[in-house]
């Protein structure tokens, strides 16, 4: 893709080819990831990264996206449509080219930002490759183009099937995945909001519409009909609003500080805001992609926030102490978006998601330098505020060092001395080793007796945990009952977290399907998601569900996970039975225990993941935070759920 020339203009000779199609249908995974779900909505993402393309060569400033009730996909764009004009060496149309060969693409021009990184930009062709059918319909110059493929092939060439206005431009594609070729053919309305939703904070301007045909909302529209779900993503702000959204439940310190440069044909973009809480919230994005494993961009941010904020107070007179904050320090109650362009990313890492070019942290570090002295200089009690928070910081974490290293002297967070009230298991291989954490003494009772002890390990738990949403390390690391769970898995935390000394490979959340119980799950999965975050990763975590009702008929016995369940029971086995609702996991005596919750043949247990990171922290900050109206509004929406809390 090197010998492109840099012409203004833009003709089919442009494209580069560089291989057939049938590569692509033989190996999907190579090109997309994976034929499961997230290679579904992959295809989606090829699309609107071109039009995303559009918009940021300032062609194109609305992107539609709709999922139709046939679980196909039409996306349409107002950039300035895919080009139609015929390729001098293939002898059919570019928009043929692009839909049909590997890797051809027309836009190299180095004024723009492509969207290339990971398995981003492999190209139209391979939505077209993976697709059962797809239409195309591309408005340009006054005229209307029309094309079908099935499989990546063509069925009719390309032909003018109308006209439209010379200012009515752009490329809609509407396709239906291969289901011979994908394992996953459902999209994921949550999934793709995400996304667009964050498309939409990166590119401000740019409006994003989402309609799902497959579900009726309960407003009606002018004629009296069930309205789709549609949903618009605009934001003027661009990442100022992504870091106001992220934001919305937590007490801010400051305005967002915004901080945008272009240099050296890199164009950089930093919001940042600092809140009450603890835990920091920093995001970093190149081209648009979410470099998770983060790279030098978000190193030269980090290093040049540190060492701003250290070089302020040494100039002041304001602070008496003249501590050293450390990075972490001047990251507590940080939310930030880093959002960089860059021509031409080097992806690195397991996932691809982290920038490698060396050249960018000094380029970062320098420009976040001087823009943040000059307003920590121009707002000084912003200033103050902020450097205050990060020293209670520094202060806290030298105490939680100190009570650590005390508790690492008597050995306390390893796993040489097991709490006492762990009734351990016989089994020493973690992978085949569980752990019930379970709620209250007399349940904890019944599942030592009920248990497994081959390779079940049970600790019981006495009430509520303490929230660590709301208290720094020292303070968490001086629970009693958070230090026995610690222990008894054997890891340590944050940076002595070790995965390797994981003892069990199931740790099960058992608790009351009630509200207690449910806030009672809050809590272990607020220490799990901030502390020891790769237990949830890696699906370690469960969630237990005992059963609602024993109902009986005869000499049988039946147990029902929930009401309906229970309901459509009754139905089948008629309403003579003897219903018993269990108020709580103490009523069961240890051979039900072990029966309905504990036994791998018969429970339910549901598997803890985070599959939005962005979604589940703002959950946390809703339900362990300090503002009581979200957390009211929240769960008098969702109260069902939170009774069922699954995150
Ligand atoms: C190749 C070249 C040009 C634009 C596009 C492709 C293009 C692709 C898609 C896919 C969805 N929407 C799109 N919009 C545009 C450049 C066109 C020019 O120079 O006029």
């Amino acid at each position: 893709m090197t010998d492109q020339k840099d012409s203004g203009k833009y003709d089919a000779s442009n494209i580069v080819v560089l291989g057939g199609l049938d590569a692509v249908r033989k190996r999907p995974a190579m090109y997309i990831g994976s034929v499961s779900s997230s290679g579904l909505h992959h295809m989606v993402y090829e699309i609107i990264d071109n039009a995303i393309d559009e918009a940021l060569a300032g062609f194109c400033t609305f992107i539609s996206i709709t999922i139709e009730k046939d679980n196909s996909i039409i996306v349409t764009d107002n950039g300035r449509g895919i080009p139609v004009d015929i390729h001098p060496k293939f002898n059919m149309s570019a928009l043929e080219v692009v839909m049909t060969k590997l890797h051809a693409g027309g836009k190299f021009d180095k004024s723009t930002y492509k969207v290339s990184g990971g398995l981003h930009g492999v190209g139209l062709s391979v939505v077209s490759a993976l697709s059962k059918f797809l239409e195309i319909q591309v408005k340009r110059e006054g005229k209307v183009y029309e094309q079908k493929y099935q499989c990546g092939t063509p069925t009719a060439k390309l032909e003018s099937t109308g006209t439209c206005d010379i200012k009515d431009t752009g490329t809609t594609i509407h396709f239906w995945p291969d289901d011979s070729i994908f394992t996953e053919t459902v999209f994921d309305y949550n999934i793709l909001e995400t996304r667009l939703r964050e498309l939409a904070f990166l590119n401000k301007g740019v409006r994003i519409i989402l309609k799902d045909h497959r579900i009726e909302e309960k407003e009606k529209d002018t004629e009296g009909n069930l309205k789709v779900r549609e949903r618009e993503y605009y934001y003027e702000g661009g990442i100022v609003s992504f870091v106001e959204f992220l934001n919305k439940n937590k007490r801010t310190l400051n305005t967002p500080i915004y901080i945008f440069k272009a240099k050296d044909k890199i164009e950089l973009e930093i919001a940042m805001q600092y809140s009450d809480a603890y835990n920091e919230n920093v995001y970093s994005f190149v081209n648009n992609i979410n470099t998770v494993e983060g790279g030098t961009h978000l190193i030269g941010f980090k290093t040049a926030l540190t060492r701003t904020f250290n070089n302020y107070i040494e100039k002041s007179n304001s602070f008496k102490e003249k501590i050293k904050l450390s990075s972490d320090d001047v990251r507590e109650g940080l939310t930030a978006i880093i959002s960089i362009k860059v021509p031409e990313p080097q992806f690195e890492g397991q996932t691809k998601t982290k920038l490698g070019n060396s050249e960018i942290k000094g380029i970062v570090d320098s420009i976040v330098n001087t823009s943040l002295s000059t307003y920590l200089e121009e707002n000084p009690k912003i200033a103050t505020t902020i450097i205050e928070k990060s020293l209670l910081a520094a202060r806290a974490r030298e105490a939680a060092r100190k009570a650590r290293e005390l508790t690492r002297r008597k050995s306390f967070l390893e796993f040489s001395t097991l709490p006492g009230k762990l009734a351990d298991c016989a089994e020493q291989d973690p992978a085949k080793s569980e752990l019930f954490i379970v709620e209250g003494d007399s349940a904890g009772g019944s599942a030592k007796q009920g248990r497994k002890r081959e390779f079940q390990a049970i600790l019981p738990l006495k009430g509520k945990i303490l929230n660590v949403e709301k208290a720094r390390l020292n303070k968490v690391l001086s629970s009693q009952e958070i230090t026995n769970i610690i222990t008894a898995l054997g890891t340590s935390i944050e940076e002595d977290f070790d995965l390797k000394k994981l003892r069990y490979h199931k740790i099960i959340i058992m608790a009351d399907s009630d509200v207690d119980g449910s806030h009672i799950r809050t809590l272990m999965l607020t220490l799990f998601y901030r502390y020891m975050k790769a237990l949830i990763e890696n699906g370690y975590i469960y969630i237990a569900q005992p059963p609602l009702y024993l109902i009986k008929k005869g000499n049988q016995k039946f147990y029902c996970l929930n009401d309906k369940e229970k309901d459509d029971l009754i139905l089948k086995i008629g309403s003579d039975a003897n219903v018993q609702r269990y108020k709580g996991l103490g009523e069961m005596n240890p051979e039900q225990l072990w029966e309905t919750t504990m036994d791998p043949d018969n429970r339910v247990i549901k598997q803890v993941t985070i599959e939005d990171a962005v979604a589940a922290d703002q959950l946390f900050e809703i339900l362990m935070g300090d503002e009581v109206q979200p957390r009211r509004e929240f769960i008098e929406t969702h109260a069902k759920e939170v009774v069922n809390l699954d995150i």
